[in-house]
């Protein structure tokens, strides 16, 4: 898979991280930044929040920059560590370790997001076997998002956050389609009747459906290749990013065996 990896940089960490991170001369004077492998990089202009998985490990990495950490699982850093993403080609420097739960409240920079800071928040389906295990969250186009949005929202104590982190983040309107209109995920989430994200066989064909009519008939209506088609506009969004430092990307083999015979 090509994924953009999104840069969100760490503005404020939850107490349970600084508690984590007090006295780690490794992170001092250093930006730390939540990596999140996208495959929508021109959705980023709708960022509400970003995901983690409250019982997934993650670490603080070094990158190819001297002031630069990534915060990431270690699968991803291992990865990144052969795309010329690490201090020295195939090895990791780890500087901290960290369990999901513990970043819950962090507040980070999204970059390109209309809203200024955005928190990270938990959800239920991140995979930590997939991109870097943190995952952007755009309610506007994403149904899994939208979802997982709407739970927040609805059961702030059941999931253990403020209503403040989320209440005021409403879906941005950055695609517009003929089907589904501006807010795809909202729209389709609707009809099908979408409550939770735990309706993961309802969520699983809602995102193949307006994956599809987003890329093939999508147009954007934000920011600075409003007017273009989606499919012109992703890969100069993706360039943008890359070129403001504010995203890099990054590679993930889909399945890959390692052979050992021979
Ligand atoms: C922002 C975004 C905006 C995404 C959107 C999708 C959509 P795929 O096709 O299944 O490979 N993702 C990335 N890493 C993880 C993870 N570790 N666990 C769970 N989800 C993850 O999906 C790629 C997408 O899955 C990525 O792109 C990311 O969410 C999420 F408007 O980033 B996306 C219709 C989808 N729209």
């Amino acid at each position: 898979q090509d994924y953009t990896c999104i840069k969100l940089k760490v503005l404020e960490f939850a107490p349970e991280t600084q508690a984590v991170l007090a006295g780690n001369k490794e992170v001092e004077g250093k930006q730390i930044f939540m990596v999140a492998a996208t495959l929508r990089p021109e959705t980023m202009y709708g960022q509400t929040n970003c995901f983690v998985g409250v019982d997934i490990k993650y670490g603080i990495f070094k990158s190819n920059k001297a002031d630069e950490l990534f915060l990431m699982t270690e699968r991803a850093a291992r990865n990144m560590a052969f795309q010329n993403l690490s201090p020295s080609n195939g090895e990791i420097v780890k500087v901290a370790d960290l369990v999901g739960h513990q970043l819950i409240g962090t507040e980070v920079k999204a970059p390109l997001s209309v809203y200024p800071s955005v928190f990270i928040l938990p959800m239920d389906g991140v995979l930590a076997t997939k991109g870097t295990g943190v995952v952007t969250s755009v309610p506007s186009d994403s149904p899994d998002d939208y979802a997982a949005v709407m739970d927040l929202k609805k059961k702030p104590d059941y999931y253990k956050i403020k209503p403040e982190w989320i209440a005021s983040y409403e879906p941005v309107p950055i695609i517009n389609t003929p089907t589904y209109g501006n807010l795809a995920a909202p729209t389709i989430c609707a009809q099908m009747k979408i409550n939770s994200q735990k309706d993961k066989t309802q969520l699983a064909l809602a995102k193949d459906a307006v994956y599809k009519d987003g890329f093939y008939n999508g147009v954007i209506i934000i920011g600075e290749q409003t007017g273009k088609p989606v499919q012109e506009a992703k890969p100069l969004i993706r360039q943008m990013l890359i070129d403001r430092n504010e995203a890099v990307p990054y590679n993930e083999p889909e399945n890959l065996v390692v052979s050992r015979s021979g």
